[in-house]
């Protein structure tokens, strides 16, 4: 049993998460190659960004998100995510059109620009010596984006069980983009938490990966999963804990092959995340982040 002051919750840990304080980052070791490796499986960065810091962002992104972002079933994507995009020249322009939104914010709001930068440090910080940066799309000649802020409202159900090796197989043209130079195996999650709501929206990790685990019987499918023998495999009867960083932490974890999902939203207070992806390049000489 965790204590109430601990972001990752539950009785039983099957997995390696742990909580490292900003603090610590830099005698912390190569926590990126950990996860790589197994060794770890999940990390919560805590205090990436104080409380004030946090309302200075939500207050820049509030407007931009008011006005440009992509309904979803869940409530809002801002920019739009990639699984927009098709080889239709048109979504492509559609998508950087979104992304170029986030560009001219940080011109524009230093907060913004602060955000991005203190993410791109703190990948670096956590990815020991590792040259850090944000893939090309060479169809465009430009940077994919590097995460997307994700707004959840209450009673839509969360973010259905998946796992980020489904999402590859589900968004094959995007990640056709990427896979020259990303190793696109057993991609890693990372998520920023900007704002909580009252009661729900925890990361439930489930004692379930890509191994044995392949896939849902529809997309919106959230309460059972399909393993590689075809056998149906009902959620409330696998093992289970749940990780709720706080605002202004980061969680880095597995969830390439990791099953989870993000709870129901219970409260008024919408969850809000800036979150992307994490993988090391095929040559192993450096570590991309995108969304
Ligand atoms: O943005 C979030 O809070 C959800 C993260 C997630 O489920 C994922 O990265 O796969």
């Amino acid at each position: 049993m965790t204590s109430e002051a601990s972001t990752i919750k539950g009785n039983d840990f099957f997995f390696n998460f742990i909580e490292v304080p900003i603090e610590n980052i830099s005698e912390s070791g190569d926590l990126i190659r950990k996860l790589k490796t197994g060794e770890l499986h999940g990390f919560v960065l805590r205090n990436l960004f104080s409380s004030n810091e946090i309302a200075e962002i939500l207050a820049a992104i509030a407007k931009p998100i008011e006005e440009n972002a992509m309904i979803t079933p869940y409530g809002k994507m801002y920019p739009v995510p990639f699984a927009t995009i098709s080889n239709a020249e048109e979504k492509l322009d559609n998508y950087y059109k979104s992304l170029d939104h986030i560009y001219e914010l940080t011109d524009r709001v230093p907060i913004v620009k602060l955000m991005r930068d203190r993410l791109a440090y703190c990948f670096k910080a956590v990815g020991k010596n590792y040259k850090v940066s944000v893939p090309i799309n060479k169809i465009k000649n430009r940077p994919v984006s590097e995460g997307t802020f994700r707004i959840f409202f209450k009673d839509k159900g969360g973010l259905f069980v998946h796992c980020g090796n489904l999402f590859q197989q589900q968004t094959e043209y995007y990640y056709s983009l990427l896979a020259n130079d990303v190793d696109l195996n057993d991609q890693l999650s990372y998520f920023l938490n900007l704002q909580n709501t009252e009661v729900g929206g925890e990361l439930t990790i489930y004692n379930m990966t890509w191994k044995d685990v392949i896939g849902k019987a529809t997309p919106t499918e959230n309460e059972s999963v399909i393993d590689a023998k075809g056998n149906t495999i009902y959620l409330k009867d696998v093992r289970q804990f749940t990780v709720k960083p706080l605002p202004g932490d980061i969680l880095v974890f597995s969830g390439g092959p990791i099953w989870h999902r993000v709870e129901n939203i219970k409260g008024d207070t919408p969850r809000i995340t800036f979150g992307g992806f994490l993988n090391f390049s095929k040559d192993e000489k450096e570590l991309f982040y995108w969304s």
